[in-house]
């Protein structure tokens, strides 16, 4: 497709509307109204930083700062289920039901929190790695010839961010809870998501109380700004090192239950299904380990000697170490981890120094294992919608 960076999505968006146009050469055709269609993602998402994936933007690991631990709201992958609602300040309330409450109330009758109320609870900071957990799945065909359902994201739908916010376990001691509460559901208050002829309600997923009594964030700000609207302004859920959808952004409610909730999100999406797997295979919570180099797939590079950088990330834990090969496979060494540099939950970056890159095509591997004794496999275990390839990716380069 042809570039028209920066406002491509904007052009596509509108595109779209008179019919096809997407479809033939951008400098032929008017600009369309700008109100024909709201775009899908608000933020800039140019060519140089972004893959548009329509609704989601992937970052490119290309185009990562390697001087940089945290990822700038402006480079973070966008992941949408319709588009990215616009929602003021000043009349954004979260409500709070449930019969897990101490003094249960229903939806009608629950209680609200301002952002003013919220600010007025002890403020909490957390560096976490934050990843959809689809990343890699392009990789099930590419890498494993396997068929799966869902955005095909190379292993851009990940960062790492410093978040702002009050603690979920502080804003539910205030409220007052029920000694056998036991779960939690989130609730966007982005557009229904209908899919296939059925809507299934707004994106919601329940959690257990045990998580939100323990890392659980309310945020409300993202590296030191407000949140960006395409990543949940005024105010998203954080569950530190879990999968990216138990992070509900533009978050409008939570019910506390005494009893299991549950939502197409937790049962018929972000599960492990297909052959092999079982009915009642669980809901997914914890991310897997994932390494990524930082080079575009198939990246030219001198044949002299050059350092290589990467990093790799957990949901468990920290990273222990990164075995490297520069040579498809056929042997490894340890890359070199920049320790000091990585905080809380955050991923490890490390690097390698390629002595003696000959001219040809190559593959370069990473594997990391973490502190919990997690490691990546060779092969990833294929289920229908793609989710957690952990796999050792097969990164192609050039030397020329
Ligand atoms: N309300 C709402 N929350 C949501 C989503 C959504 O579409 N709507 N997408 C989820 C998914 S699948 C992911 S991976 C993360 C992406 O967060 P980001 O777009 O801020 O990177 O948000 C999650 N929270
Ligand atoms: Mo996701």
């Amino acid at each position: 497709m042809t570039s028209i960076a920066p406002t491509r999505r904007g052009f596509l968006a509108g595109a779209a509307v008179i019919g096809g146009a997407a479809l033939v050469p951008g400098s032929l055709w008017p600009a369309a109204p700008a109100s024909a269609r709201p775009p899908l993602i608000l933020k800039p998402t140019p060519p140089e930083w972004f893959v548009d994936h329509g609704s989601n933007a992937e970052m490119l690991w290309s185009s990562v700062d390697r001087g940089a631990y945290l990822t700038p709201q402006s480079r973070l992958f966008v992941r949408n289920h319709t588009s990215t609602p616009v929602i003021s300040r000043a009349g954004y309330a979260l409500r709070v039901h449930g019969d897990g409450l101490a003094t249960a109330r229903t939806e009608g009758e629950a209680l609200t929190l301002t952002l003013d109320d919220l600010q007025r609870l002890p403020r909490h900071e957390l560096t976490a790695t934050h990843e959809c957990t689809g990343n890699g799945r392009r990789f099930f065909a590419e890498q494993q010839g396997q068929t799966v359902a869902g955005t095909p994201w190379a292993l851009g739908s990940v960062g790492t961010v410093r978040w702002q916010g009050v603690r979920l376990r502080d804003v539910l001691a205030h409220l007052g809870i029920a000694s056998d509460a036991v779960s939690v559901q989130a609730t966007g208050l982005d557009a229904p998501y209908v899919t296939g002829g059925v809507d299934h309600g707004r994106v919601r997923r329940p959690f257990p109380i045990a998580k939100a009594l323990d890392d659980a964030l309310l945020a409300w700000g993202m590296n030191g700004e407000d949140l960006l609207p395409d990543h949940g302004y005024p105010l998203r859920l954080v569950l530190p090192g879990w999968v990216g959808i138990a992070s509900i952004k533009w978050l409008g409610s939570l019910e506390v239950s005494r009893s299991e909730l549950t939502s197409p999100w937790n049962t018929q999406w972000y599960r492990m299904t297909g052959p092999g797997w079982p009915a009642d295979s669980p809901p997914l919570t914890v991310n897997p380990v994932r390494s990524a180099w930082e080079l575009a797939p198939g990246a030219r590079l001198p044949s002299r000697p050059v350092t290589l950088t990467g990093r790799s990330w957990s949901g468990a834990a920290r990273i222990a170490r990164v075995s490297v090969s520069l040579d498809d496979g056929r042997s490894w060494r340890p890359a070199v981890l920049d320790r000091r540099s990585r905080r809380d939950q955050g991923w490890t970056q490390w690097w390698v120094r390629w002595g003696n890159p000959r001219p040809g095509v190559h593959h370069l591997l990473a594997r990391a294992t973490d502190e919990a004794g997690r490691t990546q496999p060779l092969e990833a275990a294929v289920n229908s919608q793609g989710y957690f390839f952990d796999a050792v990716v097969r990164h192609p380069v050039e030397v020329a």
